[in-house]
């Protein structure tokens, strides 16, 4: 596995470039350019700046998370052409530079869902948490407005800009669905996957976290059997998922190594963490560590171990720990944690097999 490290840019997150190349085993970084409007086709001159600030410290960039993707698109409504041609643009300018994984989502409004980003745990540390009954009772505005008050920094996936129209968002969902979505991702699918297979570049969708559907917006990319309909829309290496373990093992029905042994030549990009489910349907994330959570995170591994798998790795989420400020969910301490406990279990599985393959 070739591990990689959430980058947010320069000026943008709390975690500098050298701090990332000290992690053992960490390869590249996995970033975006968060400031550019969805939709719009990546400046090349931006995307080169990225790579000369990589270059400096013999860190990669050859994972992008996310180029998102535009509602009109998931919505099938006529400008989606104009957001296909940009998004096809910005694949070509990626590949210049090298990118070979894309990873984006096809979840309608949210991105990433929860009620809590400082939860505090039993240890004294926090972590992102997620409350049922919660999101069950909020109206969905007022949740922006209270994770927008606790947040300093733009989280990716809850950009303002797109955020600012949530009413006529919510209202153009209306009757769309799930039906209606999958066909709406075939038709970006079937635009998108020859540009990248000509320009070398795997497409990776996340799936949806959490794994259901949240304030009534369809969501697809959910179980076992959707990612296998997904995966069969279009049949080509370059079409494959992001597998985020801590997203779709909040179902507690999705088992994470099952899914990995069978989908893992159409991985290209892995997410690995763990979180805790409550027998309510609450969940909060938790440190890498199986015992810690309700993913068995060592079987995960063996997983991809036993499928040789080569296919970039990084560690999802991390809790807050030792009064770091950082982004929730993505400091510098539970993240570089989590990465000594993968590496520990890969190289466990070496030893078995008796070989010393990184
Ligand atoms: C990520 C997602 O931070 C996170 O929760 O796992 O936001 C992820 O980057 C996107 O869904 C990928 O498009
Ligand atoms: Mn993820």
């Amino acid at each position: 596995m070739r591990m990689v490290f959430r980058w947010f840019g320069e000026g943008n997150d709390t975690v500098t470039l050298e701090q990332i190349k000290q992690i053992p085993g960490t390869e590249g970084i996995v970033w975006a350019l968060h400031d550019v409007p969805v939709g719009e086709a990546w400046p090349l001159e931006r995307i080169k700046e990225v790579k000369e600030q990589a270059d400096r410290y013999g860190l990669h960039i050859d994972v992008v998370e996310s180029v998102n993707v535009h509602e009109d698109i998931k919505l099938g409504l006529p400008m989606r052409e104009q957001y296909i041609e940009n998004y096809k643009t910005t694949i070509e300018r990626l590949a210049r530079v090298g990118v070979k994984v894309i990873c984006y989502n096809f979840m309608p409004v949210f991105d990433w869902t929860r009620t809590d980003l400082h939860k505090e745990l039993e240890d004294g540390s926090t972590a992102l948490f997620y409350e049922k009954a919660k999101i069950e009772a909020i109206d969905p505005i007022e949740l922006v407005e209270q994770i927008a008050r606790h947040s300093t920094l733009t989280m990716p996936g809850w950009e303002p800009e797109r955020l600012a129209h949530l009413k006529a968002l919510f209202h153009a969902y209306q009757g769309v669905t799930e039906e209606d979505l999958w066909e709406n991702l075939s038709y970006f699918l079937q635009a998108i996957i020859p540009v990248a297979e000509a320009n070398g570049i795997k497409m990776a969708i996340h799936p949806d976290d959490p794994p259901w559907s949240v304030f009534g917006l369809p969501r697809i990319v959910t179980n076992r059997e959707n990612i296998r309909r997904l995966l069969n829309l279009v049949d080509s290496p370059y079409h494959g998922i992001t597998l985020c373990s801590g997203s779709l093992g909040a179902n507690p029905a999705n088992h994470i190594p099952e899914m990995v042994r069978e989908f893992c030549d159409r991985i290209p990009f892995a997410h690995i963490r763990n979180v805790k489910i409550y027998e309510n349907g609450d969940f909060v994330e938790t440190s890498h560590r199986a015992q810690d959570g309700s993913i068995d995170i060592v079987d995960v591994v063996k997983a991809y171990h036993e499928n040789d798998f080569n296919g970039y790795v990084r560690p999802d989420h991390g809790r807050h720990i030792w009064n770091e400020e950082c982004r929730p969910g993505y400091g510098l301490y539970d993240r570089a944690l989590g990465i000594m406990y993968l590496w520990g279990i890969w190289d466990a599985c070496n030893r078995e097999k008796g070989e010393k393959r990184s």
